[in-house]
């Protein structure tokens, strides 16, 4: 019986491997080079990834299919659960700390209404933050190199999951789950490298329904990402916040660095209560925003960073290229004087396919990642 069950599940893979018969890097490399032989070719690209996966599901028996998908997602979660119990290990080992950051990847990038880049962003960060050509030290002298400051349980493996035909409600869960993982081993707390912005809805969903209540989240972007749905899709990278504020799950969410909003996301922003503060404006907010207090009377702080909330003089390599934007230090600014408990974060957004040769955002993913470690390790 063992055996038939091992066969099947085998058969599952095997087939889906055969079928598929290209790596989710191959297929994304081979739709951006039709990109660029065809413009305009992209968004059919970006439909046939979809198409490929409904006609193989339809082609395997769905008891199959069900049994398979329930094995692989079973899988991914043992993985990040071993690995946050490895690292949760490796900390108390140590002596244990009060709180300290561990990277999650997400590398999702198919909820984004552009590119697709997104998802090859968290080993390009990963690469930069241990970089030789710095030290690894933060501004203010933590030692990331320091396990009890700074661990990581690796990435959720999201092509795969996608790869057996899982949806986006499912998948969406094993992300939320993924988080929970992490947050059990005490004193770890997530900090997620995207991935899209559509991740920040699952994690921050994970992060409240852990702590068993709201947050107050700061969230640094160039858009509100605010809207119902985006292009009929409610997990698009534009709809997070949406999904975020009817969830309850933010007591005050106060945006920075807005400069492209249309009145469906000043509309939206009313509805939900949400602090929207444009760059227009930003001159003369600049010491409040400079100075904030957030995270009393809720479960803590969660800082969300869209790296195109910096202008992109300071970090090109994003999908949305938006002039007019934050300086990295304006930004270190915020970060640094924010008192406030932060129970976790994400950077999000960076798309590697869009950076200069030298990785330049991908170092300023990386430092961004870094000083959210010192907000968070204690
Ligand atoms: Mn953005």
């Amino acid at each position: 019986m063992l055996n038939a069950v091992h066969n099947s599940k085998t058969s599952v893979i095997s087939y889906r491997a055969s079928k598929l018969a290209l790596s989710p890097f191959s297929s994304s490399q081979k739709f951006l080079s039709s990109q660029l032989v065809f413009p305009g070719m992209w968004k059919l690209g970006r439909k046939g990834i979809h198409y490929w996966q409904k006609l193989n599901a339809a082609n395997v028996p769905s008891a199959l299919i069900e049994n398979g998908q329930n094995r692989v997602i079973d899988a991914s979660l043992t993985l990040i659960r071993e690995r946050a119990k490895l690292k949760g290990e490796l900390v108390r080992a140590l002596g244990g700390a009060v709180a300290s950051a561990s990277l999650l990847g997400v590398p999702l990038g198919h909820n984004s209404s552009f590119l697709q880049g997104p998802a090859f962003a968290p080993p390009r960060i990963r690469e930069a933050i241990w970089c030789g050509s710095t030290n690894a030290t933060t501004e203010a002298g933590k030692e990331l190199n320091d396990p009890r400051v700074l661990s990581d349980v690796g990435d959720v493996p999201v092509q795969e999951i996608r790869d057996c035909g899982v949806d986006d409600d499912r998948l969406m869960n094993i992300i939320s789950d993924s988080v929970k993982l992490v947050m059990e081993e005490d004193p770890l707390r997530p900090l997620v490298l995207g991935g899209d912005h559509s991740i920040s809805f699952p994690v921050v969903r994970a992060v409240s329904e852990k702590l068993g209540g709201p947050v107050d989240i700061l969230h640094l972007d160039a858009h509100p990402d605010i809207y119902n749905a985006f292009e009929g899709n409610k997990y698009s990278h534009a709809s997070s916040f949406a999904r975020i504020m009817e969830g309850g799950y933010a007591r005050r969410l106060l945006q920075v660095g807005i400069r492209s909003i249309t009145s469906e996301g000043r509309e939206q922003g009313k509805r939900f209560g949400v602090e929207q503060y444009e760059m227009r404006t930003f001159s003369s907010d600049r010491e409040f925003l400079e100075n904030l207090k957030l995270g009393e009377g809720v479960k803590g702080v969660y800082i969300s960073v869209d790296v195109d909330c910096l202008d992109p003089a300071f970090a090109p390599g994003v999908s949305h290229i938006e002039p007019g934007g934050l300086s990295f230090r304006d930004v270190l600014n915020i970060l640094q004087n924010l008192k406030g408990d932060v129970v976790a974060a994400d950077v999000v957004e960076f798309n590697p396919q869009r950076d200069t040769v030298d990785g330049m955002t991908a170092m300023v993913a990386a430092k961004l990642v870094r000083e959210l470690t010192a907000k968070i390790s204690k």
